[in-house]
């Protein structure tokens, strides 16, 4: 068979040119003479598929022969963007695409614009888990993602009238040229039905799992390329459909269709993600999509586990280290249980044992109304085998505590993974920690604030058992593949240039080389070039999503991140009208002398967020009045970017001078898009919170613009506010009395109401007693906030210190990349070792 295959120079354009004619007429049944731009997209995407699979599958069996432990993510989310120019970046094609499409008269670029940005991902966490996949690729380790295909993604964000509308996002359209779907590998995935106890073939008591509804998990993969390796590794998703089994019974008209409705209903599984990023909603459906995808996962990694010859159960820990993406997995925990001591049989104990030194957690927040928890009741219903198994943890888990704590300590019910109360609920976080072997924040001070605040009790616990460092940190990162050079080929360039080699693609360490050049005025012009390049780019995008003129000389200025209040965007549309009216007070020739700044900020509001909701509201009001001020226009521009998406970032983070990352200290467990402008040489207004910490370690305190209190100084400012000490700044209060007068609310009651119950609320202004007024200190923090702009403005009046800040902190941002970061995982937690595959086999 090897022989009949047509061998191609993969690298060669000729060969590319003629692989893309042959998918145009034969893959996509198109004339080589008539044919659209996405007909042009798709036929390329199938050339670079032709060669992915290829890799994928010898990646594959080189893993398979080498026999080595594997990595296995478990992720309800990757917000992965677009495929095409990675894909061609990480494949080393750009040089031989390039030529090969010039040749028929085309533009690679325009090409890449053909392709549907797959979002299937809210925010932090999924883009975390999209990094991850390309980072573990490029570091040649054996290691997959597992995830659900959802047909419809984060929802396409229109703006009507200043406000947001959620449009569905049908990715899938006609067909992902990169996904390649598998009929043949396919789980059964039961759901609900009953537990029944019987003997087995050998006339051993067993317990059987039956009823209830049986759903098929079909896998789509998705070929991730690694960088400067010949390793390809594999994001599988799950795709849910109907059993294959047809009730034939079901012979009358109305029975037939009922069959057909329910077998339809089984999609419903994989049809959509929730666009909730911190909020937790019980939803049923939301709890089937994680079960569906964690048991077909663990059939999958299980079934290859004992393809092995000779396997012995004793040695899955040497070959198989899963991690659990946030608690969303967790139910990992008991079915894992389930599948080696009800399936496997497996015995309890050292099911168990297997279990625990196999699984691992990742926690990505501190918010309390985040953490997952399932009602028993519902537990009972869909998963009855399930709730058994954690009944049964849970009881020899208490037993442990007694013994060690006494038959009462309050730590118990602590750690219990049963919550008590009117409804009982089951604590996923809870189960992920006692399953998990180790248990991950994703930045130092969210790691400190786990131990201390989010899981007191477990730490001591540990500390306790003489294992403190069950709890570790794993600091994140982004990939510079994307964030840097595809996200901005000049910058890349330059980088190349001056360091003589791309080697600092793969070790950013390399990058600490461009520190000497810091002062250097060749350097400097390059930079600027570089930046103003980026901002022409900006200025067309926002030119089209938002119909409004930047002026490119202006310092721009970006917000983007999903919309939150512990975020802070509402502070940062109050400073921008404060900005306004410190401009309006202005003479004609005093406003010449001030610096010119454009305020973006986008992104995504949860649908039933109401406040969220109503601040994306006002930034466009406010970008309505300040952007057709004639006194004003000229020295400030603000505008909402909608739809903000990982291809929207991929532009806007390049052209950014700063960029707010301004969260309440304490609430922000990393942030990452901190991490991709400071890359691309943005400076960071910032709070002490998140990874903004550690990015002003590595870069210096020089670049970044700091303000607001420290994460321990918050409850004591709570606490007094409580008490009725909370003093406005009179500039604050000039900010409010205009929206107040409804300055920004366009003669519409609607939004005059919203805006001043958003000011009410950040005023205490509510029925006595209770203080839940400005929970994320927007008052308290406004003052400092204005300080830190104007030392921006006045930093970037010199643009020589700017810009050798801009270098130094680019050059110093090594430790931010996801291949650091993915290094300590597979080190620390995972214990799984880097497979180079060799070119010829
Ligand atoms: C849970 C249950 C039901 C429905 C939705 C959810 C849900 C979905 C997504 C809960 C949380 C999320 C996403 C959380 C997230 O993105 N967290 C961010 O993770 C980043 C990567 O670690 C951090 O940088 C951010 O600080 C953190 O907010």
């Amino acid at each position: 068979l090897w022989k009949l295959m047509d061998t191609y120079e993969p690298n060669d354009p000729e060969s590319i040119q003629k692989s893309f004619a042959r998918h145009l007429e034969y893959s996509l049944a198109c004339t080589r003479f008539n044919f659209t731009m996405e007909d042009a997209y798709r036929a390329a995407g199938l050339v670079l598929r032709d060669r992915l699979l290829e890799s994928l599958n010898d990646t594959n069996d080189y893993y398979r022969k080498m026999d080595v432990k594997r990595g296995y993510y478990l992720s309800a989310e990757y917000l992965i963007g677009r495929h095409m120019q990675n894909a061609i970046a990480n494949l080393d094609l750009e040089q031989p695409f390039k030529e090969a499409f010039i040749g028929l008269g085309m533009e690679l670029e325009e090409l890449f614009h053909e392709e549907a940005d797959p979002a299937l991902g809210n925010g932090g966490l999924g883009r975390l888990a999209a990094c991850f996949l390309d980072s573990m690729a490029t570091l040649s380790l054996p290691c997959w993602g597992y995830g659900i295909r959802y047909s419809y993604g984060m929802f396409k964000q229109e703006i009507q009238n200043g406000r947001q509308v959620e449009c569905p996002d049908f990715w899938i359209g006609d067909g992902c040229p990169f996904e390649i779907p598998r009929p043949d590998i396919t789980y059964p995935v039961r759901l609900y039905g009953e537990v029944t106890h019987g003997e087995d073939e050998k006339g051993n008591w067993c317990v059987n799992w039956v009823g209830g509804e049986i759903v098929q998990a079909m896998a789509y993969d998705n070929p991730i390329p690694g960088f400067d390796t010949y390793n390809t590794n594999n994001l599988r998703l799950w795709r849910a459909c109907p059993s294959k089994e047809f009730d034939l019974d079901m012979f009358s008209a109305a029975a037939y269709a009922d069959s057909v409705e329910s077998r339809r209903k089984a999609e419903d599984l994989s049809a959509v993600l929730y666009p909730n990023d911190a909020t937790y909603e019980g939803k049923e459906l939301r709890l089937r999509q994680q079960y569906f995808f964690v048991s077909a996962s663990l059939q999958d990694l299980l079934r290859d586990f004992i393809k092995r010859p000779n396997y012995k159960w004793s040695e899955l820990p040497e070959k198989v280290a899963v991690q659990m993406n946030d608690t969303h997995p967790t139910i990992a925990v008991a079915e894992m249980m389930r599948l080696l001591v009800d399936v496997m049989h497996v015995h309890w104990e050292e099911a168990w044992d297997l279990t625990t030194k196999c699984l691992n957690y990742t926690n990505h927040t501190v918010m309390p109304e985040a953490l997952e928890k399932w009602p028993v009741e519902m537990i009972e219903r869909m998963l009855p085998r399930h709730l058994q198994i954690i009944g049964e943890l849970n009881l020899r888990w208490i037993k442990d505590l007694q013994k060690k704590y006494g038959d009462h300590s309050p730590v118990i019910s602590a750690l219990s993974i049963f919550e008590e109360g009117d409804i009982k609920k089951i604590r996923m976080g809870n189960l992920a920690i006692m399953g998990a072997n180790k248990v991950n924040g994703v930045a130092a001070i969210h790691t400190e604030i786990i131990k201390k605040e989010t899981f007191p009790e477990f730490y001591k616990y540990c500390c306790d058992i003489g294992k403190p460092d069950k709890i570790v940190n794993m600091t994140n990162g982004v990939t510079p593949r994307r964030w840097v050079h595809c996200a901005n080929p000049a910058l890349s360039a330059i980088f190349t240039k001056y360091l003589g080699s791309h080697e600092w693609l793969t070790d950013m360490t390399k990058l600490k080389g461009m520190l000497k050049f810091k002062e250097d005025s060749k350097l400097h012009s390059e930079w600027m070039e570089m930046k103003r390049e980026c901002k022409a780019k900006l200025a067309a995008f926002v030119k089209e999503k938002c119909d409004l003129d930047i002026d490119q000389d202006a310092l721009i200025d970006i917000q983007i991140k999903r919309i939150h209040e512990y975020k802070r965007q509402l502070m940062n549309i109050l400073y921008v009208i404060h900005r306004y009216q410190e401009l309006k007070k202005k003479s004609p020739g005093e406003r010449e002398k001030t610096q010119k700044r454009v305020v973006l900020i986008g992104g995504k509001a949860a649908s039933a967020y109401v406040n969220a909701k109503i601040i994306i509201k006002l930034i466009s009001n406010v970008g309505k009045v300040i952007n057709k001020d004639p006194d004003t226009s000229k020295y400030l521009k603000v505008a909402f970017v909608p739809n903000y998406c990982v291809s929207a970032a991929q532009v806007m983070i390049p052209a950014s001078d700063i960029s707010e990352h301004i969260s309440t200290a304490g609430t922000e467990a990393s942030g990452t898009s901190n991490m991709k402008f400071v890359m691309n040489g943005g400076l960071i207004v910032g709070t002490m919170d998140g990874a903004n910490i550690e990015i002003r370690e590595e870069c210096g305190e020089d670049t970044m613009f700091i303000f607001g209190c420290l994460e321990h100084q918050v409850a004591d400012i709570a606490a007094k506010a409580k008490s009725g000490h909370y003093p406005i700044d009179s500039r604050l209060q000039a900010v409010f009395q205009a929206i107040r007068n409804g300055d920004f609310s366009h003669g519409e009651p609607e939004a005059q109401a919203e805006f001043c119950s958003l000011v009410d609320r950040l005023c205490n202004i509510q029925a006595a007693g209770t203080w839940d007024g400005d929970k994320y200190l927007v008052i308290s923090d406004f003052p400092s906030f204005i300080d830190a702009q104007a030392r921006v403005d006045a930093t970037y009046a010199d643009k020589a210190k700017w810009c050798k800040l801009s270098i130094q902190a680019a050059s110093s941002m090594a430790k931010f990349s996801t291949d650091r970061t993915i290094k300590e995982y597979a080190e620390v937690i995972w214990g799984v070792k880097p497979a180079v595959r060799p070119l010829e086999d």
